[in-house]
Formats: C-alpha cells, sequence, structure tokens
C-alpha cells in the first residue's frame, strides 16, 4: 500500500488537527516540511495550484483541505472511527466551527505582539480578495475577545460534568476540528493564559494531545513529487447520476474554496459525491495525477474549450 504523506509545516494549526488524526488512528506516516509562505513549488506540482496546509499525498491521488482528508484517513484506516454512528452529524456540525475559532484564535496571536515569520503578513493579504487592513482588525479586536470568551465558555460547558470528549465517551471529527484552533493559543504564552480559566477545555486538549502525532519519517517535497511521478492514481471513475448540475466524469473544470486561498485548480472531471469531488491533471514534474476536494464550501465551474 502506498505510504501516507503529509504536506505541512509544524506551526499550522489545520496540520495539527490532521497530525492528531494520524496519532488517534494509529497510523505511519511521512513528512514533507512546506514553506510558510508562497511560493510553493513541489507542493503546487502535486495540487495544480492549492497552496493551502496541509495536503495529504497517496501516491498519485492528492487529497486537499482537512474536510478530504478526514475522509481519506477514515477510509485508509477506518477503526478508531472518526464518525461514531450516534454522533456523525453533529460532530460534522460541529466541525463547521472551527473556521470562526480558528480566525479569532489567529487575531489574538497578532495581537499579542507575537513575532511572524519573514513576508508572513504580506503574503496571507493575497489570499483575501480584498487584502486585510490591518487597522479595521485592530479596531474590531474588543469584540473579538468577547467571541472567544464566548465560544471558549460554550466548549468549558459541554466538558465540565466529566464527558471526555465533545460528544461523550468516543472522540469524533469535532474534536479534533475545534483543538486544532486552541493548540494554536496554548503554543504561545501570551494567548495560552486565554485558556487558563477553562479546566475541563484544558484537560480534554490534554486528552487530544495524548493521541499523539502517529510515527513519522522526513521526506523532501523533490521525493514526495518523484513518488507521485512513479505512481498511477487510484481513484476510478464514476458517474455521479445525483449531481445537482449535472456534472458528468470527462468534464473540464475548476474547483475552488469560496472564500480564503483563491487558487483554483483545473483538470478533467473523475468522480463526485455529495462530499467529494477529483479532477485529473497532468503536471510536467508530476505526471498524472487526481486532486480531491470536499465539497462544501468549494465552487465546481465549467471550463471552456
Ligand atoms: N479549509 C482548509 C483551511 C486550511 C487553512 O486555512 N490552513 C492555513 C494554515 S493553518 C493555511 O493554509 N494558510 C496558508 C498557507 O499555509 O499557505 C482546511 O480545512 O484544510
Amino acid at each position: 500500500m502506498a505510504d501516507i504523506i503529509l504536506h505541512h509545516y509544524w506551526i499550522s494549526p489545520y496540520a495539527e488537527k490532521i497530525r492528531r488524526i494520524l496519532g488517534f488512528k494509529g497510523l505511519a506516516w511521512k513528512s514533507v516540511e512546506i514553506p510558510i509562505v508562497a511560493p510553493k513549488p513541489d507542493l503546487t506540482a502535486l495540487t495544480g495550484g492549492y497552496r493551502k496546509t496541509p495536503v495529504l499525498q497517496i501516491g498519485a491521488d492528492i487529497y486537499c483541505d482537512t474536510d478530504c482528508i478526514a475522509l481519506a484517513l477514515e477510509e485508509r484506516q477506518p477503526t478508531p472511527t472518526l464518525y461514531p454512528a450516534q454522533t456523525r452529524a453533529a460532530g460534522v456540525m460541529l466541525a463547521a466551527w472551527q473556521q470562526e475559532l480558528f480566525m479569532l484564535a489567529v487575531l489574538m496571536a497578532g495581537a499579542s505582539g507575537s513575532v511572524f515569520p519573514d513576508g508572513f503578513i504580506e503574503d496571507r493579504a493575497t489570499m483575501f480578495d480584498d487584502g486585510f487592513d490591518i487597522g479595521k482588525m485592530l479596531e474590531s479586536l474588543p469584540s473579538k475577545r468577547d467571541h472567544l470568551r464566548a465560544k471558549l465558555a460554550i466548549v468549558e460547558r459541554q466538558l465540565e460534568h466529566g464527558r471526555p470528549f465533545l460528544l461523550g465517551d468516543d472522540a469524533c471529527l469535532g474534536d479534533f476540528a475545534l483543538f486544532h484552533p486552541l493548540f494554536a493559543l496554548r503554543s504561545l504564552p501570551q494567548t495560552a493564559m486565554l485558556l487558563e480559566p477553562h479546566a475541563a477545555l484544558r484537560a480534554w486538549m490534554d486528552r487530544i494531545e495524548a493521541f499523539g502525532h502517529g510515527e513519522f519519517t522526513d521526506l523532501s517535497g523533490a521525493d514526495a513529487v518523484a513518488i507521485a511521478q512513479a505512481a498511477t492514481p487510484t481513484s476510478p471513475t464514476a458517474h455521479d447520476p445525483a449531481d445537482p448540475n449535472e456534472r458528468k466524469p470527462g468534464d473540464r473544470v475548476s474547483v475552488v474554496h469560496e472564500s480564503f486561498g483563491r487558487d483554483p485548480v483545473e483538470g478533467e472531471l473523475v468522480s463526485s459525491s455529495a462530499h467529494h469531488i477529483a479532477v485529473r491533471r497532468h503536471d510536467p514534474r508530476a505526471g498524472e495525477i487526481v486532486v480531491h476536494f470536499p465539497r462544501e464550501h468549494y465552487v465546481v465551474a465549467a471550463v471552456e474549450g
């Protein structure tokens, strides 16, 4: 079976979500450390343009976005499950909260005077359609502090009666999704103190950290591209008769996130479902690749010609 390769950098909160899932599932993986800011030439040779963190590679199949990566890891290693039957929908809905919590955590880190790597602010500004206005962000800080306090109190309340995980005795996708923004807060002394009043929340974070990261060894980006080049995508072509827009295998499409980091990936549709879309592309370095995305929060458009 082809190795699991994670393209990530260590301070990325979304990547921490996947590293903890790898630990939870006891999976071994290869770690490719990617640059924190663009350009990321080895990564984009594989994805066809998507530059966000993390990205999962299995041979010549590339999985973008943690929602899609979580499904791929579940398929590879179904137990322990990220989607316990009793809480499946609730766990996924809980995960939808992560982006708001992530943005609040990043803002708190920025406002705490923490030092970002060179070029970081300029690079991230390019990922928003209208850039970002630091003055406006600072103006919004008092209300964002209120919002974060409310969210932390909700999580604390959910856990304070002795539930080990957010929805009961078993961890689910929602636990990993809400853990990672708090990992960002915990990793800086100036923001870790925001978690101080929340003992049950901190104990829950400790339980997730106890899953570890799974066993991993390092790999270079160039070697990961060579692995893709030598492999053949395993995704079968499949028609989705329920596609609301009647898309079908062979259609040329572009796939792009609806709001943040809008770098479109173009290719030929291979398969799609309610939760997933896969497109085939050819890259001069990586060869034939199939790139996978989630459906929610992504825009699929026809490409003419
Ligand atoms: N919806 C994406 C969000 C990923 C995301 O925003 N990751 C941040 C890092 S934690 C990112 O890509 N930042 C820009 C970069 O790494 O180039 C997912 O679930 O994977």
